[in-house]
């Protein structure tokens, strides 16, 4: 509906003001959540905080270090400016423990009163599952199609959010869905529950109707790049007739190759575009309850 009708609610958001911060990088997700808002009516302020002070995250600190602010202040003072806060915040990937405590996403819940939306935290990227979702939706040609999430070689420790929030969305659709990875990668097992998990990515692949492609470091060897095997590249043959889906961004012929990205089988541009209208959705949710 929002898709055929992106205005439809311009007065909702009218003389509200969305706050995105933004502790990482991002293209997408700081781009589509800016753009639905604006499709609400909605006014956008946008702040790398790498550009603002240092903010200090543990409570009872003696700040005479680097740090020039405590996310206590800043939380409290920076959502006087909004009415719903987006907080981008990557996990470190040194310490499980660490991450899974979620810091920055809990200090804001913990000190801003205001709705919270998550931006991709240390172990969860939602407004990218639902996109997932919706386009898997849009684009599946049986009622109950196969879904296989398929690790990839990267040559950089990447987080397990976007892997972590693609399963559990999964788990909540009506679809076949197993996960396929390296010894040594399994996700958390609270998360991925009686997901099926295959070692053998041919085995996993076959019949499949989306294949949706991620790196992910080691969750038990913590934050370790276990194995860089270009043999778990995606290549056309092992995609066969599936679509071929990836959050982006994505690294040409070490994730996936060339000859597959190009292809008419790759929807990744598709789901894309879908990130306005899922961050839309959940405004819009979030704007009815203010
Ligand atoms: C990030 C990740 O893997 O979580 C963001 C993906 C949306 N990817 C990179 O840092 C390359
Ligand atoms: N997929 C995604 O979240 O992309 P960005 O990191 O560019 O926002």
């Amino acid at each position: 509906m929002l898709k055929d009708s992106p205005y439809k609610f311009d007065q909702l958001g009218k003389c509200k003001t969305l706050l995105m911060l933004f502790f990482n990088s991002s293209l997408r997700t700081r781009l589509s959540t800016e753009k639905a808002a604006l499709q609400l009516g909605m006014d956008v302020i946008t702040l790398n905080v790498n550009d603002a002070w240092k903010l200090e995250l543990e409570d009872g600190t003696t700040m005479n270090l680097d740090t020039s602010e405590h996310i206590k202040e800043a939380a409290q003072v920076v959502s006087q400016y909004a009415d719903i806060i987006a907080v981008r915040a990557f996990p470190g990937l040194e310490n499980r423990k660490d991450d899974e405590k979620e810091i920055i996403i809990n200090s804001f819940k913990k000190y801003v009163s205001i709705p919270l939306v998550n931006l991709e935290s240390s172990t969860e990227h939602p407004l990218q599952a639902l996109t997932d979702a919706i386009t898997i939706e849009e684009l599946k040609t049986k009622k109950r199609p196969k879904v296989v999430l398929s690790w990839a070689p990267h040559p950089k420790a990447l987080p397990q959010a976007v892997a972590n929030s693609f399963a559990t969305m999964m788990q909540q659709l009506d679809v076949d869905f197993c996960i396929t990875h390296p010894k040594g990668y399994e996700l958390n097992s609270q998360i991925t529950k009686d997901t099926p998990i295959h070692y053998d990515q041919k085995e996993a692949l076959k019949d499949a109707d989306f294949v949706y492609v991620k790196n992910w470091s080691s969750y038990s060897d913590y934050g370790k790049i276990l194995s860089q095997d270009p043999d778990w590249m995606l290549t056309q043959y092992k995609l066969a007739q599936a679509k071929f889906m990836h959050c982006l961004p994505v690294r040409r012929n070490v994730v996936v190759t060339d000859e597959v990205l190009d292809s008419e089988q790759s929807i990744v541009i598709q789901q894309a575009k879908n990130r306005t209208f899922a961050a839309q959705a959940v405004l819009k949710e979030l704007l009815k309850e203010l």
